[in-house]
């Protein structure tokens, strides 16, 4: 426990060395689990992953269909506005800008905003731009094996820091929808679940915007 203890103190020494601890957050070996409500179901037989809003066609997924979609991986740190930041976490999933650079998704010139919706109703928003980085990513696999059902199985959105990506935006996690069901393109922004309650809109780790 105490031999723990020490191994994690000298992690977090070391990524605060790299410049990779934001203000405020502590390293965490573990990870934690949160969202408000309950843990969904998943049925792969009703499942769909739905696209509308600001595109040029609306599409409907099925989870096999999702599943023949290009994969990426992405390796990137997460930092949760609860202050515990877990470092080289490894993602597998669909990017939004392959799919939009493969025609998959076709923006109409007034989709500035996507919001992510979840099963039961949450929400998140992004700037598209955000969305369409390589630290946003629609992942299905953690750490090499399909999510567990309380950090989102089937799908989630994900969003951290890529080591080095210091042009990119980083927001909290929170930005990542878990039990992802729909993304809609808008061309003027809303709020999104926590961003209503309270939560920054912009989020961003660096400068530590927590709350608005
Ligand atoms: N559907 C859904 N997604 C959600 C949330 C939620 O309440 N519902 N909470 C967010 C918050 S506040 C955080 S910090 C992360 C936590 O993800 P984790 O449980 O995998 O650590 O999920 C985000 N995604
Ligand atoms: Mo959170």
């Amino acid at each position: 426990m105490f031999e723990n203890m020490f191994r994690r103190r000298n992690l977090e020494e070391q990524v605060r060395k790299e410049g990779r601890l934001p203000p405020g957050q502590a390293l965490t070996q573990k990870f934690p689990v949160l969202h408000y409500g309950a843990v969904p179901r998943f049925n792969p037989a009703t499942w769909d992953l739905r696209v509308w809003g600001e595109v040029e066609e609306e599409k409907r997924w099925t989870w096999a269909e999702f599943n023949q979609l290009p994969r990426t991986s992405l390796l990137m740190d997460i930092h949760c506005v609860t202050r515990w930041s877990k470092f080289d976490t490894t993602w597998e999933g669909v990017s939004l800008r392959v799919l939009v650079d493969q025609g998959l998704i076709k923006l109409k010139p007034g989709a500035k905003y996507l919001m992510q919706h979840a099963e039961y109703g949450f929400t998140a928003n992004l700037p598209v731009e955000v969305a369409l980085a390589e630290n946003f990513l629609l992942a299905t696999h953690f750490d090499g094996q399909p999510l567990s059902p309380d950090h989102g199985y089937p799908l989630r959105g994900v969003v951290g820091y890529i080591p080095g990506s210091d042009d990119l935006p980083t927001p909290y996690f929170w930005k990542g929808a878990k039990w992802l069901r729909g993304l809609e393109f808008m061309s003027l922004d809303r709020p999104g679940f926590w961003e209503q309650a309270g939560y920054h809109n912009e989020a961003d780790v660096w400068k530590e915007e927590r709350f608005r």
